[in-house]
């Protein structure tokens, strides 16, 4: 078998060999289609080939999840080039057409993410400081093949990279995205779908909505009805749903595999009525709500002035806290508008020192800047940025999720049927032409801790509607997380885009055709 693949790969690099010299595509590294842009790139005009002898060199001494990235790589290259890469750990030195994976010395600025990729005709060489910048480089190796890479099929190739340098790391650390599993469920299969999508595009922050209104998805094992009951139905009345705690646990493994956080979301006093309607005890007067399967917000509260309410929190948060291994518990605090303020300033003050307690740090929805902030505090900007301000003036840091540029359930424009539109519409270069270190005077660049784009799920039942209405635009939103501004134009942009239709249609993934990109033909 390996001898076939020999001389079949001896053909192709026969025939490549005769393509006209200095094909954008094959030897051009500067040419590439890479997104998020990568910070520097420089050509050296040939060609570094994949064949049936190539394999990937694991520098010897390297720490373990250097050779886990290895098996991470081969088992995204060997379905579609069928060209049966390995691992190799033994010490033995890679030959031409081989990749080596090795992490290099601290100090070279690449810092925890960044990485640095020499390709030359003989060898490709990944380094990076921590093997999450590995896996970094992994997603940019990824994208500089060509698109049929990305088939669990077998796949023509010749597998060319153009040869030359590139050195790249993240402007901001908190690149990500959100998924409201609550108003319309989607199961751990979903998510960890997801999570692939976040990984490609160097994404490393998935914040889920595990609760609302509508729906309660994480099982308490000390509060059980809030899934027995408060997990059972969603908007529209359907069957609804909840992760188990080992689902939960498997999805943090999947996202930490990827090197992605979780980031936990329960959502809070308002956006309650799950709970409420599971336990009569957490109700102003002690009555249980009705289940509720509309999509109006701010009509529920806790009791924010009764101990049994903060027992509750803290069971909550102490079982979510004990299967989050990422620093934040994301504690909601938005539309609060059937809690006083002084309610309000006093819950959040209160809920803030239970997830200390638990040693997770605060993040929430910009109007719990209104309370006093805890240190380690982190404010979600999404809708008022006075409240955002008032965060940065108490020295938190801020989440940029601005619902004009970032929130992913708002239409494309009015003629798409899913989504919202309370927000605006948001078209693909509306997605992508912000920047987050100017969009609001009084919060600069130090004060930003990244970008994050929710995708509330009111009008969205499966997997398939989710990813219209994130793809095109997530390509976009990790560029704006990761490239320099400087670096950023819509008119350059769209067209490394346009290359991304290929890979999309590649992985499965129905897009928005968005007329402002010229997309390759489907299937072409
Ligand atoms: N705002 C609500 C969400 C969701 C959204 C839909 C926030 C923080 C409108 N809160 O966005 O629960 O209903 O676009």
């Amino acid at each position: 078998m390996k001898k076939l693949y020999l001389i079949m790969t001896a053909i192709t690099v026969a025939l490549m060999s005769c393509q006209p010299a200095g094909t954008k595509g094959q030897t051009d590294l500067t040419g590439n289609n890479i997104i998020p842009r990568p910070r520097s790139v420089v050509s050296t005009g040939g060609s570094f080939v994949l064949t049936g002898r190539s394999d990937i060199f694991v520098m010897p001494g390297s720490p373990e999840e250097v050779a886990v990235t290895g098996s991470f790589l081969a088992g995204k290259l060997n379905p579609s080039t069928g060209l049966g890469l390995e691992v190799i750990t033994d010490g033995s030195k890679p030959g031409k057409g081989d990749i080596l994976l090795a992490i290099g010395e601290a100090g070279s600025g690449l810092g925890d993410e960044g990485y640095e990729l020499v390709i030359t005709e003989k060898v490709l060489t990944l380094t990076a400081e921590k093997p999450a910048g590995l896996f970094r480089g992994i997603q940019t190796i990824r994208q500089l093949l060509p698109p049929g890479i990305e088939a669990d099929t077998i796949q023509p190739g010749p597998w060319a990279i153009p040869t030359g340098t590139i050195r790249d790391w993240p402007e901001y650390g908190h690149r990500g995205e959100m998924l409201d599993v609550s108003r319309h469920f989607f199961g751990p299969e979903d998510v960890k779908r997801f999570i692939d999508h976040l990984a490609l595009y160097k994404m490393n922050v998935l914040h889920l909505h595990l609760s609302d209104d509508q729906g309660w998805r994480i099982e308490i094992k000390s509060w059980p009805n809030l899934t027995a009951h408060g997990g059972k139905t969603e908007v529209g009345g359907g069957e609804g749903g909840y992760f188990t705690q080992e689902e939960y646990s498997d999805i943090v493994r999947y996202a930490g595999e990827r090197y992605i956080t979780i980031i936990p979301e329960i959502d809070m006093p308002s956006h309650t009525n799950a709970a409420l309607s599971s336990y009569a005890e957490l109700n102003i007067g002690g009555k249980a709500t009705e289940p509720y399967t509309g999509t109006d917000v701010g009509f529920s509260t806790l009791d924010t002035r009764s101990e049994t309410t903060y027992k509750f929190i803290d069971d909550v948060v102490r079982e979510i806290a004990a299967l989050t291994p990422g620093q934040y518990f994301h504690i909601g605090g938005d539309e609060s508008h059937s809690t006083k303020i002084d309610d309000y300033i006093y819950f959040v003050n209160r809920v803030q020192d239970i997830v200390l307690s638990h040693g997770k740090s605060v993040t929430g929805w910009d109007e719990i800047a209104n309370a006093t902030l805890r240190p380690g505090a982190v404010v979600q900007y999404w809708a008022k940025a006075g409240n955002a301000v008032k965060g940065v003036n108490q020295g938190a840091k801020v989440l940029m999720s601005p619902c004009k540029y970032a929130y992913t359930d708002m239409k494309y424009d009015s003629t798409t049927v899913l989504g919202l539109s309370w927000a605006a519409y948001i078209e693909v270069d509306d997605a992508y032409n912000w920047d987050p270190a100017t969009l609001v005077p009084e919060i600069s660049k130090e004060n930003i801790v990244g970008v994050q784009a929710p995708l509330w799920a009111e009008t969205i039942e499966t997997f398939k509607d989710a990813e219209y209405l994130i793809f095109p635009r997530l390509p976009g939103y990790a560029e704006i997380g990761w490239t320099p501004s400087d670096m950023r134009s819509w008119d350059e942009y769209r067209v490394r885009l346009a290359a991304h239709g290929k890979r999309m249609e590649m992985l499965g993934i129905g897009f928005y055709r968005s007329p402002l990109v010229e997309w390759a033909q489907p299937g072409r």
